[in-house]
């Protein structure tokens, strides 16, 4: 695909993401409770995550109907130019009205993502990369953080039902005792921005979707971070753990978190 469709790709995902946030800060925001359904173990689902899919897939549809769209609530095909959307990442959190949750939109093209934008509503936090142009937050550039080591390092752990609760007992255990500090907030998207923009120095999770992650681990490599290759196997439509970090806590993290003999080469 050409710079050109690219571009005009990568600008309208940021305009679709605003649009689709006022639909959640509408809700958010309203005095109205915000009903959730189980779909498992802290996995829920809102009428706001499907208002905003059916919104997102309409728009995309009007602009890019050649486009595939795969997204974590109607699913969709693989095709070679693919929207991979999660209406809203932190699904609990928003919920729960904690104010930490965003839409992620990513395109997905080439075997590449292409362009990543996370956008949180109720902060108004715009996170934008398009690959090979930078990372930017509310148009400021983003850098990841100059971290010294582990001791001056927190996490962000991610906590997944889909693996089984002893392997996150040892993930936190064997960042606790290598020296790093952890926090589990409910929704990658938004972790993997904050590692982008400097406020956090990785993120580690056993199990997450492409809707989930594309967008954000696109921001932490054009913020100079580095990032596990969460499509190896069948990640983009299959999942994949995932981790990421800034260039310092590299070896220590993925000494923890040896994904060579987790991430799918089926
Ligand atoms: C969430 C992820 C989070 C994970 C949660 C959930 P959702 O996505 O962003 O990292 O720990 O279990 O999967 O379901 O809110 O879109």
């Amino acid at each position: 695909m050409n710079s050109h469709e690219i571009a005009r790709r990568h600008a309208f995902a940021e305009e679709i993401a605003r649009e689709a946030g006022a639909i959640a800060r509408r809700a958010f925001r309203s005095g109205d409770s915000i009903r959730a359904m189980e779909k498992g173990a802290h996995d829920l689902l809102t009428e706001t995550d499907l208002d905003i899919d059916r919104f997102l897939i309409g728009r995309l549809r009007e602009v890019f109907p050649e486009d595939g769209i795969l997204t974590e609530e109607s699913g969709g095909g693989s095709a070679g130019n693919l929207w991979v959307i999660d209406p809203i990442d932190g699904t609990m959190n928003f919920a729960r009205r904690i104010p930490h949750f965003a839409v992620s939109i990513a395109f997905h093209a080439e075997g590449k993502t292409e362009s990543g934008v996370v956008y949180n509503p109720i902060l108004d936090e715009m996170f934008t990369a398009r690959r090979g142009f930078g990372a930017f937050c509310n148009g400021q550039k983003m850098r990841v953080r100059p971290t010294r080591d582990a001791t001056d390092a927190v996490i962000d752990a991610g906590y997944s039902s889909k693996r089984p609760l002893s392997d996150y007992i040892a993930l936190v255990s064997r960042l606790l005792e290598g020296g790093f500090a952890f926090v589990q907030n409910g929704s990658a998207a938004i972790g993997l921005a904050q590692v982008a923009c400097g406020r956090i120095d990785g993120y580690a999770e056993l199990f997450l979707h492409s809707w989930d992650v594309l967008a954000g681990l696109l921001l932490v490599e054009e913020a100079g971070g580095w990032t596990s290759d969460f499509t190896a196997g069948d990640g983009l439509l299959r999942g994949n753990p995932v981790l990421a970090g800034t260039p310092a806590i590299r070896e220590a993290l993925q000494r923890i978190l040896p994904l060579d003999d987790l991430l799918r080469t089926d």
